[in-house]
C-alpha cells in the first residue's frame, strides 16, 4: 500500500475542555492513579473475564508504529498452566538470585524485598502475558515488518495497567528472566516475544507494599 492510499475520516470523538476543568481533570486524573501500587500479595478471589476483556480492548487501542498493533495479549485462568509457568519463572528466579545477577542489582532490589518464590503466579486468577511482535500477519495473509515494537508495547502495557487500576484490579509487572519458557508452555511462535507477565487480581486483604517514595516533579521533568 502506498501513502496516497490513505483514507481519512473527520476526527471522532475528540472533546475539548475548558482550561479550569482541564486542570480539575488532570488532577483528578493524576490523585486516581497515584493510588496504583504494585502488589505482591494477591487474593484468589475471582475477577470476571469481561473486567479483563474490556481492559484489553482499552490496551488495544495504544498508538503503535504504522499502527500494525504489535502485541499479543495470552490471558491464563488455567490453574494447570499457571502451575507450569510458576514452577519455571522459579526455575530462572532462582539462577537470578543465586548467582546470575550481579551485587548491583540485588542491591536496588532489596528495597522491594523480592525473591525466587513466586506463588503469586498460582494464587491470582489471572495472569495477562504480553508478547511483542516483530512481524504482523495482513488481513490478505502477507506477512510485514512490525517498527517500534517495544515503544508500542510498552504503552500498551502502560495502559492495560491503568485501566485495570482504574476498574480496580491490582497488578504487578513481573519479568521472570529470561522468558522463553513463555512461548512453549502458551505455544507461541517465535515471531512473538515475551515481553512482560502482567499478573492481576484483587490484592489479599493483608497486602503490605515497601514504604517507597515517587520522585517529585523538578526530578522527572524539565521545562525548557
Ligand atoms: N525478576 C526478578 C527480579 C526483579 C527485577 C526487577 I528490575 C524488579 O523491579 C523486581 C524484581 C523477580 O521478579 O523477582
Amino acid at each position: 500500500m502506498k501513502t496516497t492510499d490513505a483514507r481519512f475520516i473527520p476526527l471522532p470523538g475528540y472533546r475539548e475542555y475548558p482550561p479550569a476543568e482541564m486542570l480539575e481533570r488532570a488532577r483528578a486524573f493524576n490523585l486516581d492513579i497515584q493510588r496504583r501500587r504494585t502488589v505482591r500479595e494477591f487474593s484468589d478471589r475471582a475477577v470476571p473475564r469481561e473486567v479483563i476483556e474490556q481492559c484489553l480492548l482499552a490496551a488495544g487501542s495504544a498508538p503503535s508504529g504504522a499502527a500494525l498493533q504489535p502485541w499479543q495479549f495470552v490471558v491464563v485462568g488455567d490453574p494447570a498452566v499457571k502451575s507450569r509457568i510458576r514452577s519455571e519463572a522459579e526455575k530462572e528466579e532462582r539462577a537470578f538470585y543465586n548467582g546470575r545477577a550481579p551485587q548491583e542489582w540485588l542491591d536496588a532490589l532489596a528495597p522491594l524485598g523480592t525473591d525466587e518464590h513466586k506463588p503469586f503466579l498460582e494464587i491470582a486468577p489471572w495472569l495477562i502475558v504480553i508478547f511483542e511482535k516483530t512481524h504482523s500477519e495482513l488481513d490478505d495473509g502477507r506477512r510485514v515488518k512490525n517498527y517500534y515494537v517495544g515503544q508500542s508495547t510498552g504503552i500498551a502495557c502502560g495502559m492495560l495497567i491503568a485501566a485495570l487500576h482504574a476498574t480496580g484490579v491490582a497488578t504487578l509487572t513481573h519479568t521472570p528472566s529470561p522468558m522463553g519458557f513463555l512461548n512453549t508452555i502458551l505455544r507461541r511462535p517465535k515471531i512473538e516475544r515475551p515481553f512482560l507477565l502482567l499478573v492481576a487480581g484483587y490484592p489479599a486483604p493483608d497486602a503490605r507494599v515497601p514504604d517507597i517514595k515517587r520522585k517529585p516533579l523538578d526530578k522527572i521533568a524539565t521545562f525548557v
